[in-house]
């Protein structure tokens, strides 16, 4: 990328896409589905009031499954950068999963939640929580048994937006990595980047929904692609 050497601040995106190296599904296209069930219609609070056994039982299969996988190269890659970068840099992750901590990344933002997290809401205390759900455990702090998957789901508001838009108001670089751009507010943060004078990368398996407003668009693998683009921009720094 051009000007590289002006680079200061910089945002990472990611979602599924760069999980899916690691054996963990994306949400979309081949392998999207969850027992002929979209996520657009188990991630919600409608469909956890209608059906909670099989909401908690996709969340309880995906938690105990995440904790059996490893980060792959593009976590790792990413965690590289985080350890050297000299300038700021936040990771704003969509994916629930602890891959890029387990990598080794520190700045990582949840704006999605984590499986590794309950949420009561009864005493709206958040709680380490690694066993299943689905029997409904009582809380660690007020033993109600009120426990959900500390995920966002459609029509809540995600994590920390406050946060990641100040941050948007500086961004030198915006790279999204693996995500389809199909869910908002996230898929909306590179025409912000960009607006406010951003340069935008795109680093996916195809083109996002959102291809047309990055600057740049690089396709392939996330463990083939990050790699390279990290050493790059330290290469560049
Ligand atoms: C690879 C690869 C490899 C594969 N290497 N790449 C109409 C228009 C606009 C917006 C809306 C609308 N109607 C409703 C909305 C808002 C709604 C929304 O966006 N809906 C869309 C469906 C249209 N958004 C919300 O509701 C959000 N909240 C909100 O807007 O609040 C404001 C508000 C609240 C209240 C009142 C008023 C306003 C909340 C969104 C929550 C999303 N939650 C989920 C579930 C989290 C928990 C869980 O994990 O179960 O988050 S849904 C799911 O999608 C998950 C993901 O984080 C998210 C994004 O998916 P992602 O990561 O992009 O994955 P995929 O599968 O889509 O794509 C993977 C990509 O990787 C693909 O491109 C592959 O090619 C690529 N890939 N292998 C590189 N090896």
């Amino acid at each position: 990328m051009a000007a590289m050497a002006r680079v200061r601040n910089i945002v990472v995106l990611t979602g599924a896409g760069v999980s899916a190296e690691s054996g963990i599904d994306t949400f979309r296209g081949a392998g999207g589905l969850w027992e002929s069930h979209r996520v657009e219609d188990l991630a919600t609070t409608e469909a956890f009031a209608r059906d909670p056994e099989l909401v908690l039982r996709f969340y309880d299969m995906r938690r105990a499954a995440i904790q059996t996988k490893q980060p792959n190269e593009a976590h790792v890659a990413i965690a590289r950068l985080d350890a050297e970068w000299r300038g700021r840099l936040l990771i704003v992750t969509q994916n629930v999963d602890d891959l890029h901590e387990r990598g080794g990344a520190r700045r990582v933002l949840h704006m999605h939640g984590e499986h590794l997290n309950a949420w009561c809401t009864a005493c709206d205390t958040r709680s380490r929580w690694t066993a299943p759900l689905i029997e409904r455990p009582p809380c660690p702090s007020c033993g109600a048994r009120a426990m959900r998957p500390d995920v966002v789901w459609f029509g809540e508001m995600p994590y920390r937006m406050d946060e990641i838009h100040a941050t948007l108001r500086e961004v030198d670089l915006f790279v999204s990595i693996g995500t389809s751009g199909a869910v908002y507010p996230a898929a909306g943060f590179v025409r912000t980047a960009r607006d406010l004078g951003a340069r935008t990368l795109e680093l996916n398996f195809e083109r996002s929904q959102g291809s047309a407003w990055f600057d740049e668009t690089r396709l392939g693998p996330a463990t083939e692609l990050v790699p390279a683009w990290v050493d790059e921009i330290l290469a560049g720094a």
